[in-house]
């Protein structure tokens, strides 16, 4: 446990006191993570603290749980000092209690000491670990059906309220985070040479998170074939007319993330056909930019980008008729399966651990099943202080084509004759971050070119 990398204690001890009384009573269960086994005990896959264990107690170490007591307005760090055993394979860390006191809590309790008493009220969350089920269970003496029923609503709801507007602080870490995404993209862009392996281009962006020692905050996506939307498969070899698609981004080092994508061709150039619908998903993604506002919601945002999106096809002869009157119709999913952005925070899809209705929707606007629709993890009115994506697409994916060609789908917008040209054009999607201000959104770190001019001028210029 690094004891710099954290905020000042008084952050900690000020979201737990909004926490306590947006709750309101009984007590709050924040469980850590505990390190995971990859083939046997004591190989453990990379350990990851769980996001809102961050948020309230901050530190980054396993086998701790949080409680805050409503009640008795009184926190406790429940963990175990290190023994000597530890310390011959650890080395020599800073006290548990020391750690606690950083963050500021007074009260920490051993596991041999602590007992729940399960006649009072306890708030928990839904649990996306096994492990959390079965503490939950032994804890408090319940099935691991009333685990998963028994979850709070009111914590969910309060944690998503506070989580959901990033203080200066937070923004602060997001752009750290954002600044290394942006650096890594740009060295896979410059890197690309004809007749490499995919991963080879992974190995460059790994290289760049290790330069600046942290962690890719999602398995990164590097693929010639973008239109399969989360490819993790990386053994092609990249050759020219071939586009590379790659989604990825790191944590700063307090486990704030980023989250970019850019598509750029293998040669110099774009191909005309290329180029085209590149320029179509840019306007797309430039226009959903302009709009970004408090008090929009990101479900019009998203159909306003389709509608441009359709457009642009439409200009190209890919499609035909009303943009709008496609977009209802839902002809743009052809391109456009999934939503145009998420939130990001502590998590790349941020708090998806507890519910896309909350996090994403509202009570009076519900997430939508539509094909398209169902895929927009966000759709609710803006805030300022959110922080999200904006990743528009165009995918061809020749399975739906073939699906959607078949059942007659979009006969009015669509001309088929036209996409069997396009039936192995890959896919594009260009992403960006963004924090919501009342003057106009916010770009996350160093701007990265991102027309397709502008991308081209990159790979003539690493090709000389
Ligand atoms: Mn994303």
């Amino acid at each position: 446990m690094d004891l710099n990398n954290l905020f000042a204690a008084s952050i900690y001890e000020a979201r737990r006191s909004v926490l306590r009384s947006s709750v309101g009573s009984g007590r709050i269960i924040l469980l850590g993570n505990n390190e995971s086994s990859v083939n046997f005990k004591d190989n453990w896959y990379p350990f990851r603290q769980d996001s809102s264990f961050l948020y309230y107690f901050g530190l980054s170490q396993p086998d701790l749980v949080g409680i805050i007591d409503c009640d008795n307005e009184t926190d406790i760090i429940i963990g175990n000092e290190l023994t000597i055993d530890d310390i011959i394979w650890t080395g020599p860390l800073p006290s548990l209690q020391a750690c606690a006191e950083r963050v500021g809590i007074r009260q920490v309790i051993s596991w041999t000491d602590y007992s729940f008493d399960i006649r009072q009220k306890h708030h928990f969350l839904p649990p996306y670990r096994g492990d959390h089920t079965f503490q939950l269970m032994n804890y408090l003496a319940i099935s691991k059906e009333e685990v998963e029923s028994g979850y709070s609503i009111p914590l969910v709801q309060s944690i998503v309220k506070q989580r959901n507007i990033k203080s200066s602080e937070e923004i602060k870490e997001l752009h750290k985070a954002v600044d290394v995404t942006s650096a890594m993209h740009l060295a896979v862009m410059e890197a690309a040479r004809p007749s490499m392996k995919e991963y080879e281009l992974v190995g460059v962006a790994a290289k760049v998170a290790y330069d600046h020692n942290v962690h890719m905050s999602f398995a990164p996506i590097l693929t010639i074939d973008g239109q399969t939307l989360h490819n993790h498969y990386h053994g092609n070899t990249i050759k020219d007319g071939d586009m590379v698609l790659f989604d990825g981004g790191v944590e700063s080092p307090l486990f704030y993330a980023g989250d970019m994508t850019r598509t750029f061709p293998v040669s110099g150039s774009f191909t005309t056909k290329q180029k085209e619908i590149y320029d179509a998903v840019y306007q797309a993604h430039e226009l959903a930019i302009m709009n970004l506002k408090p008090g929009i919601l990101f479900r019009d945002i998203h159909l306003m980008a389709a509608a441009k999106l359709v457009e642009g096809f439409i200009d190209i002869g890919l499609m035909k008729g009303n943009a709008e009157e496609a977009v209802r119709a839902g002809a743009h999913t052809m391109f456009f399966q999934c939503g145009l952005g998420h939130m990001m925070g502590l998590d790349v899809h941020d708090m998806e651990n507890l519910g896309e209705q909350y996090v994403g929707y509202t009570p009076d606007l519900i997430k939508s099943t539509a094909f398209g629709l169902k895929s927009l993890r966000l759709g609710k009115a803006l805030e300022e202080g959110n922080v999200l994506t904006v990743e528009p697409g165009a995918y061809f994916i020749p399975a739906l084509i073939d699906k959607c060609k078949a059942e007659g789908l979009y006969q009015d917008f669509i001309h088929y004759d036209v996409l069997e040209t396009y039936r192995n054009f890959g896919g594009i999607r260009v992403e960006e971050d963004f924090v919501i201000r009342n003057n106009g959104p916010e770009l996350l770190g160093k701007a990265l070119v991102k027309s397709s001019d502008a991308i081209e001028s990159v790979r003539k210029k690493a090709l000389a």
